[in-house]
C-alpha cells in the first residue's frame, strides 16, 4: 500500500516546488511535482526528479562521526554534542568568541536554519561571513538604486509586451519560469534572450543576442541610447530619479555603435531588441542571478535598473527590473541580530585567504551548516588550507563533500524528503511548508534538535525553540496575522499577501531620497586576458545542485565546452587541460557552436575529491559592491594533455 505525502523542496533554487512523494512501506519510491501548485504545475526539475538516488546512497551520514587519525568513528549524540560544547567553551575561553567561525550557506532554504545564527550569536557572537557570493553584488545594486531588492509578481509577466531574459537560463536554473513565459508569449509578449551562451531559452525567444561575456553594461547603455535617439524616455523620470541628468549625459557620451562595440553584437539585431524594449511597453527585464558575479557585477545590474527607470518601465504592471524575490521578508527573523553584532566578519568571496590571515585571534574552530565552501568558494585550495589550519571543524550535512573531508566531527541531518520547515522562494512570492514524507534513517537529527542540544549545553537554551512546531509558528509570526498559519500552509501553498504585485506603483522608492538612484559612471572595459584568451563560465547545470550531483555524473570527467573555432587543435572529445593563472584541471573538450567564441563553459559544483572543481581556477576577489564573488571573469586557456 502506498501513501502520498506533500512537502516542499528546500533546495537553493528559485522555484521551491511543492512535491508529491509516493511512499511504499516507509520508503520513498516516486517524486512528482504537485499539479495543484500554481508555480510547480505538476513537474520537477531533472536533478530533483532523480533525488531518490541521493536519498538512498550508501554513503549517507546516519550517525555522528568523529575523526580519529585518518579514520571516522561513529559516536553517540551525547558524546558528539558534549564535545562540541567543550570545544566552544575552550576556544571562547582561551581566545574569545571571535576565534570561532560560523558559516551557513544555502544547502537548505528552510527558514528554521536561521536558528543556527541565533545560537552562535548567543554563544558569542562569533565570527561570521561578510557579503554573499551568490547574490551580494546584485542585491547591493538594487538596494542602492531602489532601496530594496525584490521582484514583480511572477504572473505579472502576463501584462508585459516585451520581456528580456538578461543572462537567465530558466531551463537549468529555475524551470518553473518556463510555463509562465510560454503563457506570456501566447498572450502576445515578445521575448528576447541575452546570454553569451545560446541556451535552450532561445526556443522561447523571438531573438537571442550573444554578447561577449561581461559586456552587458555596454549593451544596456546602447539600449538606453536607442531610447534617447528615438525620444522614448519617460518624461516623468526626472522627477523620480536621482542622477537623471548625469545618467543621460553618460548615455549620450557615446553613440549607439560606440556603446555596442565591446559587446560584439550585431547592430541591427541589437537595435531591434532595444526598440522593442523601449518602444513596445510595458517591458519586463528579468536579470539572471549570475549577472552580478563578476568584477563590475553590481554596476552591471545598476545599469539594467537605470534602463528600466528612464524608459518608464518601473511601477507599471508588466514592467520592473526583477532579480531576486525577497524570500525572507515575510518571516519573523527578529531573533537574529545579524552581521552587525559579530565581533569580526570575513569576506565570503575571499574566505580561504581571510581564514589563513586571521590574527588576534586566529580562527580555531569552524561550524559549517548547509554548505560545501571548500568546493564552492573561489580559490578552493586556499579555503581547504584555511580549514586545515583550524583546530576543530564541525560540519552538519547529509552526504560527504570536500568540506566534510576536512571535518573533525560530522553531524548527520535530514534531507529534503525528511525535512520539516517553512520555505520562502526567490522565484515567486509563495510560501510553502515542508513536512517529512519519510523518516530519517539511523541517528539523523533535524537541525533544530542539533542546535538545541548545543544551546542547552552552553547555557543559552533560550536561543533555540525546543520544538519544530513552535519554531515554525515563531517564524510565521507576521504571516499568521494574514491568516497564513501552519495549518493554512498544510492545505496549500500561499502567496505572501504583503508582497506587492507591482513594485513601486506609486513611484515612491524606499531609498534615502525616495527616488531611484541611477548609476552615473561606466566600468573599465573587459581586457584581453594576457595570454589567457577565454573567459571561464562555470555555471549551473541541469544535473547538479551546486556540488550535489546526480549519481551518474558525480565522478565523470569534467567537460569544457567551447566554440569549435576557439578550440585550436583540440577536437571534440579530446582530453585537454584547462588552465588559469592560478591552477589547472583535466577536462574533456566538447564542441558547441552555441557557445560564444570567447567562452569556456564548465559545469559548476565539481569537487576537489573528484578532480572536477572549477574553483581551483578562480581567483578570490570581491565584486565592486555587496561582497559578491568574481566567479565569471577568470581568464583561461586550453592546451593538449601532456
Ligand atoms: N540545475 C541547477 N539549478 C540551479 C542551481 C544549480 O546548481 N543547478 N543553482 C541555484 C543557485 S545557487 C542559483 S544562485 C541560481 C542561479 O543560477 P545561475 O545559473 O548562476 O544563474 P542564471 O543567472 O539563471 O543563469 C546563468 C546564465 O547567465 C549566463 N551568463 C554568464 N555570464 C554572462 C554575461 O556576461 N552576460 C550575460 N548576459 N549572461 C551571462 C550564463 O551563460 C547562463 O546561461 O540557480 C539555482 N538553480
Ligand atoms: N565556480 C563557481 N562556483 C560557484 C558558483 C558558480 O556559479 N561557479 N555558484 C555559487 C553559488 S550561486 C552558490 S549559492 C554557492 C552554493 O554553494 P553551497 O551553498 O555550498 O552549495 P552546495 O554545494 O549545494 O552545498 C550544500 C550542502 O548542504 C547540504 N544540505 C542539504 N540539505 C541540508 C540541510 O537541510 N541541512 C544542512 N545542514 N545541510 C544540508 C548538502 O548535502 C550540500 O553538501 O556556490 C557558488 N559557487
Ligand atoms: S530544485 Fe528547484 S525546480 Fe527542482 S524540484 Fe526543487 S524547487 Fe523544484
Ligand atoms: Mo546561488
Amino acid at each position: 500500500m502506498t501513501e502520498r505525502h506533500i512537502t516542499a523542496c528546500n533546495r537553493d533554487c528559485p522555484d521551491s516546488c511543492s512535491m508529491v512523494v509516493t511512499v511504499d512501506q516507509g520508503r520513498a519510491v516516486r517524486l512528482q511535482g504537485n499539479p495543484d501548485d500554481p508555480v510547480t504545475q505538476g513537474f520537477l526539475c531533472e536533478r530533483t526528479s532523480r533525488f531518490l538516488e541521493r536519498q538512498y546512497r550508501e554513503d549517507r551520514f546516519t550517525q555522528p562521526l568523529l575523526r580519529k587519525g585518518s579514520k571516522w568513528v561513529p559516536v553517540g549524540w551525547e558524546q558528539a554534542l558534549d564535545l562540541v560544547a567543550t570545544k566552544l567553551d575552550q576556544f571562547r575561553g582561551e581566545s574569545g568568541p571571535a576565534s570561532i567561525l560560523h558559516y551557513r550557506s544555502g544547502g537548505s532554504l528552510g527558514i528554521l536554519k536561521y536558528f543556527a545564527d541565533a545560537l552562535f550569536e548567543a554563544v558569542g557572537p562569533v565570527t561570521v561571513k561578510r557579503g554573499d557570493i551568490c547574490s551580494g553584488a546584485g542585491e547591493a545594486a538594487q538596494e542602492t538604486d531602489f532601496g530594496v531588492c525584490d521582484s514583480h509578481d511572477l504572473f505579472d509577466l502576463y501584462h508585459s509586451k516585451t520581456i528580456l531574459l538578461w543572462g537567465k537560463n530558466p531551463h537549468v536554473s529555475g524551470p518553473h519560469l518556463i510555463p509562465v513565459l510560454k503563457e506570456a508569449r501566447r498572450r502576445g509578449a515578445k521575448v528576447y534572450g541575452i546570454d553569451p551562451v545560446r541556451t535552450r531559452a532561445s526556443q522561447l525567444c523571438d531573438d537571442f543576442l550573444q554578447p561577449r561575456p561581461g559586456s552587458d553594461f555596454w549593451l544596456a547603455m546602447a539600449v538606453a541610447r536607442v531610447a534617447v535617439d528615438q525620444d522614448l524616455l519617460d518624461p516623468e523620470a526626472a522627477n523620480y530619479c536621482e542622477g537623471h541628468d548625469d545618467f543621460l549625459a553618460l548615455v549620450k557620451s557615446q553613440s549607439f555603435d560606440e556603446w555596442l562595440r565591446p559587446t560584439g553584437v550585431d547592430a541591427d539585431r541589437a537595435r531591434r531588441m532595444a526598440a522593442a524594449y523601449v518602444g513596445d511597453k510595458p517591458s519586463a527585464l528579468l536579470v539572471g542571478w549570475g549577472m552580478a558575479r563578476r568584477r563590475h557585477g553590481s554596476r552591471t545590474v545598476r545599469a539594467l535598473d537605470a534602463l528600466g527607470a528612464v524608459t518608464g518601465n518601473l511601477g507599471v504592471p508588466g514592467g520592473g527590473v526583477s532579480y531576486y524575490f525577497h524570500r525572507t521578508r515575510p518571516f519573523d527573523l527578529s531573533f537574529v541580530q545579524g552581521r552587525d553584532a559579530a565581533p569580526r566578519t570575513l569576506a565570503e568571496a575571499r574566505l580561504g585567504a581571510e581564514i589563513l590571515a586571521a590574527q588576534d585571534p586566529p580562527i580555531r574552530m569552524i561550524w559549517v551548516t548547509a554548505g560545501n565552501p571548500v568546493s564552492m568558494l573561489p580559490d578552493a585550495p586556499a579555503v581547504k588550507r584555511g580549514f586545515e589550519k583550524s583546530e576543530f571543524n564541525v560540519v552538519v550535512d547529509t552526504h560527504p563533500t570536500d568540506t566534510t573531508d576536512l571535518a573533525h566531527l560530522i553531524l548527520p541531518t535530514r534531507t529534503l524528503l525528511e525535512d520539516d520547515d517553512v520555505i520562502g522562494a526567490y522565484g515567486s512570492h509563495f510560501v510553502r511548508l515542508s513536512e517529512p514524507a519519510i523518516a530519517a534513517p539511523g541517528e539523523v537529527r533535524h537541525e533544530l534538535e542539533i542546535l538545541r542540544g548545543v544551546a542547552e549545553r552552553m547555557g543559552v537554551a533560550h536561543a533555540v525553540p525546543d520544538s519544530i512546531d513552535q519554531a515554525k509558528r515563531k517564524v510565521l509570526g507576521k504571516l499568521a496575522g494574514e491568516g497564513i498559519t501552519v495549518e493554512a500552509l498544510r492545505e496549500k501553498p500561499r502567496r505572501n499577501p504583503m508582497a506587492a504585485k507591482v513594485l513601486f506603483a506609486d513611484r515612491q522608492f524606499p531609498t534615502a531620497t525616495g527616488k531611484v538612484h541611477l548609476v552615473t559612471d561606466a566600468p573599465k572595459e573587459p581586457g584581453n586576458g594576457n595570454g589567457y584568451p577565454l573567459t571561464l563560465l562555470a555555471v549551473s547545470s541541469a544535473q547538479g545542485q551546486s556540488s550535489q550531483w546526480i549519481d551518474k555524473l558525480r565522478h565523470a570527467p569534467l567537460s569544457a565546452t567551447v566554440h569549435p573555432q576557439s578550440a585550436g587543435d583540440l577536437s571534440d572529445g579530446t582530453e585537454a587541460v584547462l588552465e588559469s593563472a592560478r591552477g589547472s584541471l583535466d577536462v574533456t573538450i566538447r564542441w558547441d557552436e552555441n557557445v560564444h567564441p570567447d567562452v569556456v563553459l564548465v559545469p559548476k559544483g565539481g569537487m576537489l575529491r573528484d578532480g572536477r572543481c572549477a574553483n581551483v581556477l578562480i581567483a578570490a576577489e570581491e565584486t565592486d559592491a555587496g561582497g559578491g564573488a568574481v566567479y565569471y571573469d577568470e581568464p583561461v586557456r586550453l592546451r593538449p594533455r601532456d
